[in-house]
Order: structure tokens, then C-alpha cells, then sequence
């Protein structure tokens, strides 16, 4: 029987959450990343095998990485975009020489995921991310001031944002803003606002189909190594899974997906089903996602979100969101059948609980919550591997 492969994000030595809670949380395998390497730049041999001997020390296998980042120059392929592509290339083989062949990364431009509030109190008294768009709004139109952002919005979200905007305090609006701008925990970038309009300036000639053309190219050269090696790339769905800040999005739905494996069919251009991201919307079905393209998926972030008519969303308790968790499990044991592989696994986001409100954590990873969600999982994973 092939069963999933329990596995945890480890942000590096850092990491408030540590190696030692980890082997306790029972998994097998660590998703980690150099995050102290810049962008761009080339992971060595050295630095990866550096981070592997710490995970093995505790008897854990960094076998995925999550994320070799792709560098703005790619996405907007300008600059040195084509040096930036060599160097992934070689990271691809670096870490194919150290016996890593799962690769996450995103397309997304400028930022990578996106919440407005990082503490959204539950009834419970636990803590989870939120995305709220009036805030966000107030954000974008009344803080960032990003020029052509009002003919954007309906005008009645446009009354409310304003709203919501004059009732914060100074301090709020900082919040909001840091929480926005300055890099939550994977993304690699941090702006000041000039910086901020300044990246988000140099997307005002691209637009989606470019986007999508230029993660084409993109793919078109790693690809072919990653296969060489025995990699695949696996890419990360949009998060929010719509165009925010006026900028481009193209790896939202199935059919963005589609688009992207007609392009390049290289058995190396793979997903990473993030339920999370893509259950945002009511139109994406993951369980049917994971049939359609479980050839290609190594790797699932399994976590739920609630929705609201107004696009407005939280991180719900794993089994109490949107995401039809049994629906998306089955679907991962059947293919893993077929497959013969084991999928890598990992919970995702969950709640600060118990003694994480008195700890400092990442945001989304800290211990308990991930704790809850993980044995969640592997209680609904055992239940149904029985009746397969
Ligand atoms: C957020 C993460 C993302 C993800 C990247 C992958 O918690 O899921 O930051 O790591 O988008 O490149």
C-alpha cells in the first residue's frame, strides 16, 4: 500500500519550531530551503549537503524543497533573466546530487502569499490567517495610493474600504501594511512602499498571457535538466487564487494548468496541489484536480480555507473548510495506488493553539496547530487506506 509521505516545513536553524519538535510530530521527511541564499544566486553542493547532515542528525530527510525562489528578472524576463536561469539549472543539479528532486516554487510577480491579518481570533480563542478585502483595499487604495487602483474596485467596496480605512488607528495601518509588504515567512522579499510600487511598475506591460509566456520559457529551459536528473519542479498555485494589485495571475484554476502542461509536456513540470490556495475559489474542485493530474503531483499542502460571498477568507480547522478533506484524501490514496508513489504531504497554516499563543512562530507554521491538522490527517489517511 502506498501511503503518504508525512513531511514538515522546517524554515532552517531559525526556526522557532524546532528539529527535535519535529521528530516528534512523527514525520518522516523535511520541506526546508536555503532562505539565507539571495535570489537568483546558486545553492552549492556544500550549502545543501550543510542543511541535509542537520536533518539527518535528527533522523529526518530534507527531501523537498520548498522554494528555489525564481527571480523577478525571470518573471518579467528582463535583466539578467538568462543568467538567473543558468543558475537555477545548476541548482536543480546541485540538489539532484544531494538526492533532492521535489522543487517548489511559484510564479507569482512581486509577492508570494498574501493575508491581511495574521491573528484573526477564532471562537476558540485559537488564531488563524485571514484575507479580508476591504482592508486590503484600504491598503492599495488609501496607504500604497497605487495610481489606477480606484477604477478597479465596484464602487460600493470602494465606500467600504474607505470605511475601514478611516476607522484604523496608526498602528493598524502599519499592521496591515507590514503584514502586506514585508515579507511573510517563504517569500524571500521585503519592501518600503516606494519599493513596493516600484516592483509592482515593473508589470504594467505585462500582462497575463505574457505572464504565462514567460513562465513557459522558463519551464522550457529547466525542464529538460530536471528531467536529465530525475526532478520535477513542482509549481505552487496563486495565493489568493485571483489578480491582486492589479498584477497578473496565472496558475489559479485547473485550466491554467492545462495551459501549462500543453505548453511543456516535460514529465518534470509537475504541481503542488495546495488545497488552501486553490479551495479559495468555489469554481476549483481539488479532489477532480488531483485525478486530473496525479501523474504530476508529488507533492499536497493539505489545508482548508472558508470562503464568503464577499472573497473574503479564512484558514478553517483542517476539517471544517471548504475543501472536501475526505473527498481530496481519497482521491491521493487511489492515485498513489496507480502511481506506486508515495505522495509527499505536509499540514499547512495551521492555527496558533495551546502554548504556540505564547511562543513567537512563523506565521501559519507554528507547532501545535500543524500538530492538529498532521494528526488529522493521518487518522483520515488510516481510515480510509482500510477500505481501499
Ligand atoms: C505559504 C506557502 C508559499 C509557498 C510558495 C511556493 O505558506 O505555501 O509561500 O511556499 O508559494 O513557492
Amino acid at each position: 500500500m502506498y501511503l503518504m509521505r508525512q513531511s514538515w516545513r522546517w524554515y532552517g536553524p531559525n526556526d522557532p519550531v524546532t528539529l527535535d519538535n519535529i521528530r516528534q510530530a512523527g514525520v518522516t521527511d523535511i520541506v526546508s530551503a536555503l532562505h539565507h541564499i539571495p535570489n537568483g544566486e546558486v545553492w552549492t553542493v556544500e550549502e545543501i549537503q550543510k542543511r541535509k547532515d542537520q536533518c539527518a542528525a535528527k533522523g529526518l530527510v530534507w527531501s523537498v524543497v520548498e522554494s528555489v525562489p525564481v527571480h523577478e528578472h525571470i518573471k518579467t524576463r528582463e535583466g539578467r533573466y538568462l543568467d538567473y536561469i543558468e543558475n537555477y539549472k545548476q541548482t536543480i543539479r546541485n540538489l539532484a546530487a544531494c538526492d533532492i528532486h521535489v522543487i517548489t516554487y511559484n510564479f507569482m510577480p512581486v509577492l508570494d502569499w498574501t493575508r491581511t491579518n495574521l491573528a484573526y481570533e477564532m471562537p476558540d480563542g485559537s488564531r488563524a490567517l485571514r484575507f479580508e478585502r476591504a482592508p486590503f483595499m484600504a491598503f492599495d487604495l488609501f496607504i500604497l495610493k497605487r495610481p489606477g487602483a480606484l477604477a478597479e474596485y465596484p464602487t460600493e467596496e470602494v465606500a467600504r474600504a474607505k470605511e475601514r480605512y478611516d476607522s484604523m488607528s496608526e498602528d493598524e495601518k502599519k499592521l496591515i501594511t507590514s503584514n502586506i509588504i514585508a515579507g511573510l515567512p517563504g517569500s524571500e522579499e521585503s519592501f518600503t512602499l516606494k519599493q513596493f510600487q516600484q516592483a509592482l511598475d515593473r508589470y504594467k506591460d505585462i500582462d497575463a498571457e505574457t505572464l504565462r509566456a514567460n513562465l513557459i520559457f522558463f519551464l522550457q529551459q529547466v525542464c529538460p535538466v530536471c528531467d536529465e536528473v530525475g526532478s520535477r519542479m513542482v509549481i505552487h498555485p496563486d495565493d489568493p487564487p485571483y489578480p491582486i494589485l492589479g498584477l497578473p495571475r496565472i496558475l489559479s484554476t485547473a485550466e491554467d494548468f492545462r495551459k501549462l502542461i500543453a505548453a511543456v509536456p516535460n514529465p518534470s513540470n509537475g504541481l503542488n496541489l495546495c488545497t488552501g490556495s486553490f479551495g479559495v475559489r468555489a469554481d476549483n474542485d481539488c479532489p477532480a484536480m488531483m485525478r486530473e493530474f496525479g501523474d504530476r503531483v508529488d507533492f499536497v499542502h493539505l489545508r482548508s480555507t472558508k470562503r464568503d460571498a464577499e472573497g473574503n477568507f479564512y484558514e478553517a480547522n483542517l476539517l471544517e473548510g471548504d475543501v472536501p478533506v475526505y473527498e481530496m484524501m481519497k482521491a491521493m490514496l487511489e492515485v498513489e495506488q496507480k502511481r506506486g508513489f508515495r505522495i509527499y504531504l505536509r499540514p499547512d497554516h495551521g492555527h496558533q493553539m495551546c502554548d504556540d499563543l505564547n511562543r513567537r512562530s512563523n506565521p501559519g507554521y507554528s507547532c501545535y496547530g500543524r500538530l492538529r491538522s498532521l494528526a488529522e490527517l493521518r487518522g483520515l489517511e488510516h481510515a480510509i487506506a482500510k477500505t481501499l
